[in-house]
């Protein structure tokens, strides 16, 4: 007969609520990196101070851009700052920074809360704006005490604050922003989000500069996607690391499964709204069967059939070969990259601009269509009469708040398979029109012509994307976030506005940047109409990450070389990689270990 289990063991496993399971304690106890501009010389933690450098940032269109940021651009004259220790500099007290979350979760957030209450050092006061840009117009502030950061130092989410996506547009909205701030005497305000909502940072900076409001306004870059980045200036933005890890993981499981059921090809859609950074770093981690990257398809040009036909000519090269399972990555921009599919895009959004109303007031998919086929090209209406009904309904569904597609719910990955699937029904049928000699056919044997058609397809779809961004964050996320909150808080003492904290040099103890939010500012068509925002930074298809994953993506598809890295690890050998795509692109000598200063415990009091 089983043993009861003992009372201390009931309580042992009740304690382990609210957020205090074994790992979660032992996390909360992992020391960080200080990179040393930061450090007194007493060795205590001290906001750093700022030089300018010999280095600016313009983005394309600056003259343009000029006429909008106009004070802000006068102000820093586009030049980046670098964080110096702050040495005899006389303490600044008596200041109140707010901080908010914005847009998607990304893992770390928490970590920027406690470098920011790091800065602030006791002698200043940190509120938190609760549910994002929403909280901000809303005045929804409160003080954010010191044992509060203890207990959710390292741990993942932003349930701590809460987040939102509006985007801060109209005068009256930013009316209220600066009510909010002069009502709670704010002299600081960090906004912690990716590009859309570091676009906000910038167009609040310039209004308060115009307002003649005296509180700093400074962006931290967060995003799992990693498009919000600066090349050398800020490889990366923070939540990527682990989001991509724990993806390779799951898409590393599911390599391994595919190779011992022998029996499915999974169709894998990854999260990242439009830049494929998060598809490249999980191929280079999993050397997956295929993978699709939407910037090389966009500069092939491919069209939907030939990116089926691409996909359908690896597995029947694989089948050749005996192998009839793998995996297929998918980024979730995709759609918005295949040429015709972009036209169509921009096209329904010029619609749905004008028409909106009209369209969210008609009550069935078909009438929806009614209305909006007339005013589509000939050739996107085509287009759009392709596409499933599920996907059709998707592509006009409302935007976001910020005018863009709402792309994780469009199931890219099932409108593959189904093309996939129709693909090789049509090979079996008319062998005679796919194989053979001359043009795209392939060649085979009569034997592996009639082996390809006794074999099945089997097919599961997959979409990782939620499952990466609330997690604990690395031990590089973390070491990275606290650094960045250490920076912000340091800009706001130091009376800067308008900037984006930035680390930088991973692999050499951190090179702490400031970086012009103006500078960072391109035009670009939303809802149909030319807008400001944060430029996004793509995969470049010159760079060593994808040159690596070119060169070799053939080699592991032909001899299913796929790699099955695990579950991100906090402590030993694995804990401090560092993504592959940043020590490729910044030629750093290993991936293997992060180096951003001498490692402290963190005590926030
Ligand atoms: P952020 O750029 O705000 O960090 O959001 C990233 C992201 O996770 C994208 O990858 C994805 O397309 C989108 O958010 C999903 O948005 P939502 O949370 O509104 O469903």
């Amino acid at each position: 007969m089983a043993q009861e289990p003992s009372n201390d063991l009931f309580s042992k496993v009740t304690k382990t609520a609210g957020k205090h399971s074994p790992l979660e304690e032992a996390i909360r106890k992992l020391p960080l990196p200080v990179t040393s501009v930061f450090l007194g010389k007493d060795g205590k933690i001290r906001p750093a101070v700022f030089r300018e450098t010999g280095m600016t940032l313009v983005c394309k269109g600056h003259e343009r851009i000029a006429e909008v940021f106009p004070k802000t651009i006068a102000k820093s004259r586009s030049i980046i700052l670098e964080a110096i220790p702050r040495g005899e500099a006389a303490p600044v007290r008596g200041k109140r920074v707010g901080v908010l979350f914005s847009g998607g979760p990304a893992a770390g957030g928490h970590n920027v809360l406690a470098g920011l209450s790091a800065a602030l050092n006791g002698d200043n006061e940190l509120f938190g704006i609760r549910k994002g840009p929403k909280g901000l117009i809303n005045a929804d502030v409160f003080q954010i005490r010191p044992h509060d950061i203890q207990t959710i130092l390292n741990l993942g989410g932003f349930d701590f604050l809460g987040t939102d996506r509006t985007k801060i547009k109209t005068p009256e909205q930013f009316e209220k922003v600066k009510e909010t701030v002069l009502k709670n005497k704010l002299d600081g305000l960090v906004i912690v989000g990716g590009d859309d909502s570091n676009t906000n940072a910038a167009f609040i900076a310039e209004y308060f500069e115009t307002e003649g409001v005296n509180c700093c306004v400074i962006g931290i870059p967060k995003t799992i996607d990693g498009d919000m980045a600066a090349g050398n200036y800020l490889p990366i933005s923070f939540g990527f690391d682990t989001a991509t890890k724990i993806f390779s993981e799951l898409v590393g499981n599911l390599n391994q499964d595919a190779a011992s059921a022998v029996k499915y090809y999974h169709v894998v859609k990854l999260m990242g709204r439009t830049a494929s950074k998060i598809t490249l770093e999980v191929a280079l981690q999993t050397k997956p069967a295929v993978t699709l990257i939407s910037e090389e398809i966009a500069e092939k040009d491919m069209s939907l059939g030939q990116i089926v036909d691409y996909i359908v000519h690896i597995i029947t090269e694989r089948r050749k070969i005996g192998i009839n399972h793998g995996v297929i990555l998918v980024p979730e921009g995709l759609v918005e990259f295949i040429p015709e599919m972009k036209r169509l895009i921009g096209e329904l959004n010029t619609v749905l601009a004008e028409y909106e109303k009209d369209v969210k007031d008609l009550p069935t998919l078909q009438n929806k269509q009614e209305f909006i086929y007339p005013h589509l090209s000939p050739p996107s209406a085509q287009v759009m009469a392709s596409l499933p009904d599920e996907i059709q309904e998707m592509l006009i569904l409302d935007r976001d708040d910020h005018g863009n597609v709402k792309v994780s719910q469009i199931e890219t990955e099932k409108l593959l398979i189904e093309k996939i699937r129709y693909r090789i029904s049509e090979m079996k049928r008319h062998p005679d029109k796919f194989f053979g000699e001359g043009g795209d056919r392939i060649e085979a044997t009569a034997q592996q012509i009639a082996d390809f058609q006794k074999l099945s397809l089997s097919t599961q779809s997959h979409f990782l994307g939620y499952e990466g961004r609330s997690s604990k964050p690395t031990r590089f996320d973390a070491a990275f976030t606290f650094l960045l909150g250490l920076t912000a808080g340091s800009l706001v003492l130091a009376g800067k506005t308008g900037y984006m904290a930035a680390v930088t040099n991973f692999d050499k103890g951190g090179r702490i940047l400031a970086l012009p939010l103006a500078g960072l500012v391109t035009s670009e068509m939303r809802k149909g109409k030319e807008e400001f925002v944060i430029e996004k930074s793509l995969v470049k298809l010159d760079s060593p990450s994808f040159t690596v994953f070119a060169e070799n993506r053939e080699r592991w598809a032909m001899q299913d070389l796929f790699s099955s890295p695990g579950a991100i690890q906090y402590w030993g050998p694995t804990s401090r990689q560092i993504p592959l795509i940043v020590a490729l692109d910044q030629g750093y000598a290993d991936f293997g270990t992060f180096n951003l200063g001498e490692e402290r415990e963190i005590k926030i009091d």
